[in-house]
């Protein structure tokens, strides 16, 4: 049996391939026979550039319905798709093309020039535009690749507590089991329509969303750019929603919101993010629907989620989804009863292959008996919902995206006049959590705020720029030197709020 994600996703296309797919304000944008064509048309471009099976293509384009199409004429030709954030600057870039070796790279008007500078020489390295262009004078049919459970379709990086990011191989088995099981979790059908204003770099916008849309001959709104006039003109005319905690909080904060835009909502998903039980109980209140609140992460994709029936509990995750099995552990491995809070551990058909070229990684990351260990802490309670209690060190978590304080902290240990510097999350009112730099200059008094603040936008994406900047005597330490975040935190909570 053919297990490529996209052979998979097109044994539940609708029989009619003029079921709509994709829409927006204007009408239909694609039919699911469009949706097919134009994967085609990617495919047989691409694999007409040189790329073979295994290849990577590196992506790093804003969400359009060409992106859509780009990436799965990717997974139809067996490439490895390689999706990266459009805010990461230049030297992040460096890193990704150096590491993941594409055999393409395809960008945007705007950002091309930078990646044709720092592309290997043998890269073909072609705009999303330019792609779409040539795609039509291709064939609209293409056989699609034969791939084996385990071959890989996607890479996607993390950083990590060393700053260091780490390359994430996902099988086309993972992916298609994930979104099989979150279809009949979440009870998707051909009569769903999901509002998709996620971005398609990561997990969540690109294979939770479209991945249940086309494992379910689904639709999707399809709005390319987070805005809340957007997302109110949409909700009408849909029946579920994904989202990371910032787009409920921002809903909530519309007046213009009201229960009526939800006349034909079935499902509010939430995700990539804690959700405030105060957003849980003011999104109940003002619509009468209780945001359904999963758990997930690159390595693993989704792991446990609320019931679609039954009772949703504000600050679980819920119970494991029925093909993954989630164990909470001791130090040694060992499983902790309910209620004990330990280290929670993960394994199923929807964990990842491995890092890419770091088999000892990956072998430190995996239990002897095969569970992926999270870096989370958490519980599971007597009626098997999951609590995620605290996470890998440090990390903090904006507006839906894993921010690493070590890769901030090395780039400001390099401006001139600092000494040293300790970054650390706060609560922040729109992102959930916001960057904060603590900063020891050489000579106190010499450095100013926005002088940081700009050096870090022109160095690392926008989104890991620090909220605010303050400046220290010294940092906080306890007697073995360590620097004490929990102090900083605990210090300077009300900063961002
Ligand atoms: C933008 N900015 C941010 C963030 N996004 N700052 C902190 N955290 C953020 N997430 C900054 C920009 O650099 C800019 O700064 C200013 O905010 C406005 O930028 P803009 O692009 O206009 O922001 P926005 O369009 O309002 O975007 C906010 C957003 C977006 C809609 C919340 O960040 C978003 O779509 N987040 C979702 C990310 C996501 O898909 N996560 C899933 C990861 P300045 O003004 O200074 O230039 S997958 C995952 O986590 C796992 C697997 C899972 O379980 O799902």
């Amino acid at each position: 049996m053919n297990e490529n994600l996209y052979h998979r996703f097109s044994q539940s296309f609708p029989e009619d391939g003029r079921t709509p797919v994709l829409i927006d304000a204007e009408g239909v944008i694609a039919d699911y026979h469009s949706l097919d064509t134009a994967s085609a048309r990617y495919a047989n471009l691409l694999t007409g550039m040189g790329a073979l099976k295994g290849d990577r293509v590196t992506v790093q384009v804003e969400k359009s319905v060409d992106a859509l199409f780009h990436y799965l004429g990717c997974i139809r030709a067996g490439l490895v798709f390689h999706p990266l954030n459009t805010a990461y600057q230049e030297g992040e870039l460096a890193y990704f093309l150096e590491n993941a070796e594409p055999r393409i790279v395809v960008g945007d008007k705007t950002s091309i020039a930078i990646l044709g500078k720092l592309a290997a020489p043998d890269t073909s390295v072609i705009t999303i535009d330019l792609l779409a262009e040539q795609s039509l004078a291709e064939q609209d049919q293409f056989e699609t690749a034969l791939s084996e459970k385990n071959d890989v379709a996607a890479l996607l990086y993390s950083s990590g507590t060393t700053g260091v990011p780490k390359g994430i191989m996902l099988s086309h088995g993972n992916l298609a089991a994930n979104a099989e099981t979150l279809v009949s979790t979440w009870g998707f059908s051909g009569e769903d329509v999901l509002l998709h204003a996620l971005p398609i770099y990561h997990v969540h916008g690109l294979f939770v969303g479209i991945g249940c849309v086309l494992m379910s001959g689904a639709g999707m709104y399809w709005i390319n750019n987070y805005g809340i006039d957007q997302i109110l003109s949409a909700l009408p005319s849909c029946s579920v929603m994904m989202g990371v905690p910032t787009y409920y909080t921002r809903l909530l904060r519309s007046d213009a919101f009201t229960k009526a835009h939800c006349e034909n909502m079935r499902l509010f998903i939430s995700g990539s993010a804690p959700l405030l039980t105060e957003t849980f109980e003011a999104f109940e209140s003002r619509t009468g629907h209780l945001i359904l609140e999963r758990y997930g992460m690159t390595e693993t994709g989704m792991n446990s989620s609320n019931p679609l029936d039954g009772e949703r509990v504000a600050g679980t995750v819920g119970p494991a989804l029925p093909d993954v099995e989630i164990r909470v552990t001791d130090a040694d491995d060992n499983p902790l009863k309910s209620g004990e809070v330990g280290a929670v551990q993960v394994r199923g058909p929807n964990v990842f292959q491995g890092y890419w070229k770091l088999p000892e990684k990956t072998r430190e990351d995996f239990t002897e008996d095969g569970f992926f260990d999270t870096g989370d802490q958490g519980m599971i309670d007597a009626k098997g919902y999951l609590s995620i209690i605290g996470r890998e060190k440090d990390m903090i978590i904006s507006g839906g995206l894993n921010i690493y304080p070590k890769e901030i902290e090395l780039l400001l240990d390099q401006l001139t006049g600092v000494s040293e510097s300790a970054v650390f999350g706060v609560a922040h009112a729109d992102f959930g959590e916001g960057v904060v730099a603590a900063i020891v200059e050489t000579e106190p008094g010499s450095l100013k705020n926005a002088d940081i603040i700009q050096s870090a936008k022109s160095q690392i994406a926008g989104f890991k720029v620090p909220k605010a900047v303050i400046f220290l005597e010294e940092l906080p330490r306890n007697a073995m030197g360590k620097v004490q975040k929990k102090q900083l935190r605990d210090t300077y909570k009300d900063l961002l709020s």
